[in-house]
């Protein structure tokens, strides 16, 4: 990772302001991506097991691994990762202030039993306000539009928080009410090469399918919030029936 140029910067705010997403092209480099990987798949064969339950989630065989959350409180490397000048530099003017890392997680999306995603927003579970908050999703693998890539509605950021219900999807267990009605055709596909990576706002409307292909689709994410956010309660109260329903996220 370099911090991107003056120039770079300000077409990725202006973009981001104005999409709520937007795609930054080889974000890692291929050593960066090897580390990273490297380093998961150590985690998810030496640690995980030691780690509390709400450490993961796991597909529907009860044994491949859907995401990892709490990396940032569990894995130091990847919390230093994390903590590199270059990526606050780039947080910062996108959450209106000092980043405080919030969190580090996976979508590993396996071969042919990786789960969907329903449609949310992330701040149905990241409840703060006001709502300066965001993910760097980093490609560890190709997403192809066929093993599942994140859509996104483009400008949805500016809705605010919509009504919500709960999923009953493990891993995701917050949904949107309705899901948008853009048709998938006009959504933004978010189609990256390993080392890629986008970055959506907490309250851009997002989604994803099942990968049923024979190529796995690893997301590596990171989230940021301004040091000035707070938890809403009301948001809060939402989103603890819904993962209490089906945990831990
Ligand atoms: O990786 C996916 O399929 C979904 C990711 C997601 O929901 C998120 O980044 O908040």
């Amino acid at each position: 990772m370099t911090s991107p140029s003056e120039q770079d910067l300000n077409r990725i705010v202006a973009d981001y302001q104005r999409d709520g997403v937007v795609v930054l092209r080889h974000f890692f480099s291929a050593e960066e991506v090897a580390e990273v990987r490297a380093e998961v798949e150590r985690y998810i064969r030496d640690d995980l097991a030691t780690k509390p339950a709400d450490a993961a989630t796991r597909e529907a065989d009860g044994v491949t691994v859907r995401n990892l959350w709490r990396l940032e409180q569990h894995n130091e490397k990847l919390r230093a990762l994390a903590a590199s000048p270059a990526i606050r530099d780039l947080v910062a003017p996108l959450v209106h202030g000092e980043p405080v890392l919030a969190g580090i997680e996976t979508f590993n999306k396996p071969a042919r039993i990786g789960s969907g995603v329903p449609y949310h927003q992330d701040n149905a579970y990241f409840c703060q306000t006001p709502p300066d908050m965001l993910t760097v999703w980093i490609a560890l693998d190709a997403v192809t539009a066929a093993n599942g890539p994140v859509f996104f509605v483009k400008g949805s950021h500016k809705l605010g928080a919509l009504p919500t219900k709960p999923s009953g999807v493990r891993g995701n267990s917050i949904g949107m009410a309705e899901p948008s009605a853009v048709p998938l055709a006009e959504q933004f596909c978010g189609l990256l090469a390993p080392g890629d990576a986008t970055i959506h706002h907490c309250n851009t409307i997002h989604h994803s399918a099942p990968n049923t292909t024979d190529f796995p689709r690893l997301g590596f994410l990171l989230v940021f919030r301004g040091r000035h956010t707070q938890t809403d309660p009301t948001l809060k109260a939402t989103y603890t029936i819904a993962a209490t329903a089906t945990p831990p996220a």
